[in-house]
């Protein structure tokens, strides 16, 4: 046809979760496991996504009466979506074993089944508090290589540092639903066309601005935080008389990923800080299916992520449902968060 040879046939589309997949697997970033692993979990997140959207019409808001290993009250929800990800995966032959927020202990693939290589560790619906007001939640998802020899992983077996990471994810439920993944070589944004139901890519590449001037912390607990966090914080509302010399905006949503998505879409800095209410348990968020996901993500975004006083990705974990500080985001806004605590640590 006269005109059309010029232009491809897929100009200008967006591509589908599925053709970048492959496409990831041709250039041999990625195998056919991983790749099965991560179409099963956008599966599983699209089934969430459905009975989010049906809100009380489904009967699936409100508490289940049950509570996890965690001390927290569980949401239908949290057990809906829990029970989601167990049914999706436990079949596909990609996996060794998988662990989540919502159960004491990891599981081993049913001897029945046939088992794979990888690990994987999820928080089925992370910020619960804002279901019933509906307002963004999101699963979140880590993925570990088992190791070598072991075909019945344990607890011990996930103790990996997130730099081990060989893919991370998360999905947020909110006005769209977006699926947000890095196997690193990049983080990149998909958007569910619920007519069709596919993910398609709508961000390739997302670089989080060096430099924000918005941060996002639960302020209610400001009385209860270390000092440098003090000090940091109140030359941030100092804004353009003080030592930051810019005003800063501030943002709390209170579902994490809805948090996080934000700063990769715009920058920004996100942290639930060390504070004497949760000193004890290290701090409030999890390390292995929360804050390692995320820094992961972030850092494959150009961003950067930190305790306050290490890269999250170097922290050795010593607990599956471990805690930890967490400051993410803009790389330079979360150095200057470091700064304050090297400062604090060297001269009080
Ligand atoms: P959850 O996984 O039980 O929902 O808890 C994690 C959530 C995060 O999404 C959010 O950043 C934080 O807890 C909110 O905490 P707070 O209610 O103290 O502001
Ligand atoms: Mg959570």
């Amino acid at each position: 046809m006269p005109g059309s040879a010029a232009i491809p046939w897929n100009a200008m589309k967006p591509i589908s979760l599925t053709r970048y997949l492959i496409e990831e697997q041709h250039a041999g970033r990625i195998n056919a496991d991983l790749r099965l692993l991560i179409e099963v979990v956008a599966r599983a997140c699209k089934s969430i996504s459905i009975a989010i959207g049906k809100g009380a019409l489904g009967g699936v808001l409100g508490d289940a009466g049950t509570g996890n290993i965690q001390g927290e009250a569980q949401k239908k929800l949290d057990v809906l979506s829990n029970d989601i990800l167990l049914e999706a995966n436990a079949w596909g032959g990609h996996l060794a074993g998988l662990a989540s927020e919502e159960m004491d202990h990891s599981q081993p693939i049913p001897d029945a089944a046939r088992r794979g290589n990888y690990l994987l560790l999820f928080d089925p619906l992370d910020g619960s508090s804002n279901i019933d007001v509906n307002i963004s939640v999101g699963t979140i998802f880590s993925v570990l290589r088992c190791p070598d020899g072991v075909t019945t992983p344990g607890d011990e077996h996930f103790l990996q540092p997130g730099t081990t990471q060989v893919c991370a994810g998360y999905t947020t439920y909110g006005p769209s639903t977006m699926l947000v993944l890095t196997v690193g070589h990049g983080t990149h944004v998909f958007t569910l066309d619920r007519e069709v139901g596919t993910f398609m890519m709508t961000r390739r590449d997302v670089q989080v601005p060096a430099d924000t001037k918005e941060f996002a912390v639960n302020m209610s607990n400001q009385r209860f935080w270390e000092p440098p966090m003090q000090r940091y914080v109140a030359d941030l509302l100092k804004g353009k008389e003080g030592p930051r010399g810019k005003d800063f905006n501030m943002r709390w949503v209170a579902s994490m990923v809805a948090d996080v998505h934000r700063i990769i879409t715009r920058g920004g800095i996100f942290s639930y800080p060390l504070d004497e209410k949760c000193r004890e348990k290290g701090g409030k968020l999890r390390l292995m299916y929360e804050a390692n996901p995320m820094a992961f993500i972030i850092e494959q975004a150009g961003g950067a992520a930190s305790t306050g006083r290490q890269r999250m990705l170097e922290v050795q974990p010593t607990g599956l449902h471990q805690r930890v500080p967490v400051f993410l985001g803009s790389r330079n806004e979360v150095a200057e968060a470091v700064r304050y605590h090297e400062q604090f640590d060297r001269e009080g």
